[in-house]
């Protein structure tokens, strides 16, 4: 642990992936961070004024300020850049330009267009209509399955390209993100990727680490109490 992990707090859910990644960032490099929930869907107006984009997670460091917009940050992959730079050790920005560029995209690739086919096709469509009493929307679920998810998996197996991590020979923030928002489908519903084995063999290897494992573990008590099985996407 070190002295100044204690300032961290990241507002949030581990319910969100990018909250999950925020987390396994901090575990890996032995960082301590509160986590303190907030209903981002009905946000207190202390939270609106940190999180212009009204979204999770947002970093406070407390060493910087302890109330307020100073000392936060208010998106994930700024949020890890930055306990990058403050925590460097281990890395999880690989060194050669290249790798390192490969890396920020496989992030940004996960949490834009994967987490949209995750999150929006297929978490929310069973998750927040069970949250609200409905019957799930397998219907949309399983359409985003069939029709979105293979050409993003598709890519995401050819981009390891027989290598056990996305960039740079060592895990980095691409392995984490890609891992972190593929779990949001695993929260609700069995994720068959024979198809994907690369990328399969990848999810195994890395969701069994404990900075993933761990704050996946509490999303998923989370989400039992509400869903107590997963759903059939095929
Ligand atoms: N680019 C942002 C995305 C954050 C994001 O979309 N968070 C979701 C939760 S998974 C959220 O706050 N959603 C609130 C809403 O849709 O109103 C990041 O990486 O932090």
């Amino acid at each position: 642990m070190t002295d100044t992990a204690a300032d961290l707090v990241l507002y949030g859910s581990p319910v969100s992936p990018f909250v999950r990644k925020a987390v396994a960032v901090c575990l890996e490099k032995d960082v301590t961070v509160d986590i303190e929930p907030v209903d981002v869907f009905n946000p207190p107006q202390w939270f609106r004024d940190i999180s212009p984009m009204k979204r999770i997670p947002v970093l406070r460091d407390r060493s910087i300020a302890a109330e307020g917009v100073g000392g936060t940050i208010a998106d994930s992959s700024a949020i890890c850049g930055y306990i990058e730079k403050k925590h460097p050790s281990p890395t999880l920005y690989p060194a050669d330009a290249f790798a390192y560029g490969r890396a920020l995209f496989i992030e940004e690739y996960a949490d834009t267009h994967l987490a949209a086919a995750c999150g929006l096709g297929i978490f929310r469509p069973i998750f927040f209509n069970a949250m609200q009493g409905k019957d799930p929307d397998l219907a949309k679920a399983r359409a985003a399955w069939a029709e979105d998810l293979p050409a993003i998996l598709g890519y995401l197996d050819g981009a390891l390209d027989g290598e056990d991590y996305f960039a740079g020979g060592a895990l980095s923030i691409a392995d984490i993100s890609v891992a972190a928002v593929l779990m949001q489908i695993a929260l609700v519903a069995h994720m068959p990727l024979d198809d994907f084995p690369a990328l399969q063999a990848h999810f195994a290897r890395i969701s069994a680490r404990p900075s993933i494992a761990g704050p996946f573990a509490k999303a998923d008590g989370f989400i039992r109490k509400t869903l107590p099985d997963r759903f059939d996407l095929t």
